[in-house]
């Protein structure tokens, strides 16, 4: 079985290559990139958007993920603004001197110094959409923001973010440990199980 996969961040085609290749589901990637307007203010209206505007160009089951990071002590941002923080007004523009993920926590560690509540949490919504047929699901993984910087895994803001009941940071976790317990592992495995019980694997 195939699926388009409705991103174009390497970290998310890392990652749900692997967590889907577990069930014989094979990843395809787009040959062009469309521009989506994610103008949803929830994480599961823009994976709709998402896997919307592909499932029109390709006909194909296409499979999207929108995902960040919840940070309650900071009225729930980045959320949805996850993925371009760093522009955001929401307490100030950070200068881009070359890396985004790199701007992106630069600017959560300055909201957050001095911060007693530093729980967070990763959120992941996937939409799967057959045309006729789609189906949803959410994963969900708790922790909390580091004081700095910790591993080089992972992707975005897997260096700030320490998982409940481990001592590392989601960027110091193996590929595998991280699947097990990351927002979008959990998202996939909710999604196939979803999916089992209406018939459609
Ligand atoms: P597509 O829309 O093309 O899929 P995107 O990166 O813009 O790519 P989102 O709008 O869903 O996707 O933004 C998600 C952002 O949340 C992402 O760019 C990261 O900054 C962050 N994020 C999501 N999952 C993450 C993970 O597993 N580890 C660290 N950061 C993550
Ligand atoms: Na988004």
């Amino acid at each position: 079985r195939k699926v388009l996969l409705a991103t174009r961040n390497p970290g998310k085609v890392e990652e749900m290559r692997r967590l889907l290749e577990v069930y014989g589901i094979y990843v395809e990637l787009p040959d062009k990139y469309i521009e989506v307007e994610e103008s949803g203010s929830s994480f599961l209206e823009n994976a709709y958007l998402k896997a919307q505007a592909y499932h029109r160009e390709y006909l194909m089951p296409v499979l999207a993920d929108d995902s960040g990071l919840v940070i309650p002590s900071i009225d729930g941002y980045p959320g949805v603004f996850s993925s371009r923080f760093y522009q955001h007004e929401y307490g100030g523009k950070e200068e881009v001197v070359s890396d985004k993920d790199e701007a992106n926590i630069r600017k959560v560690l300055r909201l957050m110094k001095g911060k007693q509540d530093r729980s967070a949490k990763f959120v992941a919504f996937l939409v799967l959409s057959f045309g006729d047929a789609g189906y949803w699901a959410k994963g969900e993984c708790r922790g909390k923001i580091l004081e700095e910087p910790r591993g080089s895994g992972g992707f975005g803001y897997d260096p700030i973010f320490e998982p409940e009941g481990l001592e590392k940071s989601m960027a110091q976790l193996r590929p595998e440990e991280k699947d097990a317990i990351s927002h979008r592992g959990r998202a996939v495995r909710n999604l196939v199980s979803i999916i089992k019980s209406g018939g459609m694997l």
